[in-house]
């Protein structure tokens, strides 16, 4: 698996998103995208699916090394002890003795940043994440984020695929060394049947979701598509075999509009 290098941390660019899968159904995709390469799964608390996750990555016979896993702190464990508290708990329901990665799920303006960050370097120093990251960040939040933390921050993870541009945020990540990585990076399926994307597909013979994968991939962003199905997860996979022009690819930025974002809460932050 191709991966991205971010502030030490070494990150598969593709990934299995996990949110809304649960139960047998989120364990079985689970060792399925392993047995079919994925090396790379997100889970957050708030899926409530992180013993799912554990299971499935048990059950594909991988070695641990050989897997990077993401877990989310919900923004209701943002006090130091809560925070460490939680990341315990989640390390039991995985049933694991570290994660890869932690990120701060969303920002909360309610607990200071300082302090949140503060305790989650700690969960590196400590060994129970090897890196650190946040989730939905903007751009000021991540500047406030990288000036405060007293570790290196890996990634800013947040909504992104053709609909949406993030240039402002892709600039703010790269700055610090870190990497941005997309969640609904197939904009929950709309891009199927899009037509730009479906044009370019004819010409390589892949398909709109293959090209906008590949398109986030030549950006070196890392993109975490969920799927329910079994074999969405191997054409995923297939956008290593090809690459797209300089004029494919403003062709696909030009797509971004105002409303492109599919995912907004009364508690997002004002985004860019
Ligand atoms: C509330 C979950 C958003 C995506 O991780």
């Amino acid at each position: 698996m191709h991966t991205i290098d971010a502030n030490g941390a070494r990150i598969p660019v593709l990934g299995l998103g996990t949110w809304e899968l649960r139960g047998r159904a989120c364990t079985r995709l689970v060792e399925q995208a392993i047995k079919l390469g994925y090396r790379h799964i997100d889970t957050a608390q708030i899926y409530e699916n992180e013993r799912e996750v554990g299971d499935g990555v048990r059950s594909s016979g991988i070695r641990r090394d050989d897997m990077f896993i993401t877990t989310k702190i919900w923004t209701t464990h943002f006090a130091p002890l809560d925070l460490e508290r939680s990341l315990k708990e989640s390390l039991a329901r995985l049933r694991m003795s570290a994660v890869d990665l932690t990120l701060l799920h969303w920002p909360n303006p309610h607990v200071p940043l300082a302090e949140t960050l503060g305790a989650l370097a700690r969960m590196r120093e400590l060994g129970l994440t090897r890196h650190i990251g946040v989730s939905n960040f903007t751009v000021a939040l991540i500047e406030e984020a990288v000036a405060v933390c007293p570790a290196p921050l890996v990634c800013d993870q947040v909504e992104y695929h053709p609909f949406l541009s993030q240039a402002k945020v892709l600039d703010a990540c790269r700055r610090p060394g870190m990497a941005l990585v997309a969640y609904s990076p197939i904009a929950k399926g709309k891009v199927k049947n899009e037509n730009v994307l479906t044009r370019i597909g004819w010409k390589y013979r892949k398909t709109a979701a293959q090209i906008c994968l590949r398109w986030l991939l030549q950006q070196n962003v890392v993109a975490i598509p969920r799927t329910s199905r079994v074999e969405r997860l191997s054409e995923n996979l297939a956008i290593f075999d090809f690459a797209l022009s300089g004029a494919e690819m403003d062709e696909i930025f030009a797509m971004a509009s105002p409303r492109g974002r599919l995912t907004n809460f009364a508690f997002a932050p004002e985004w860019d």
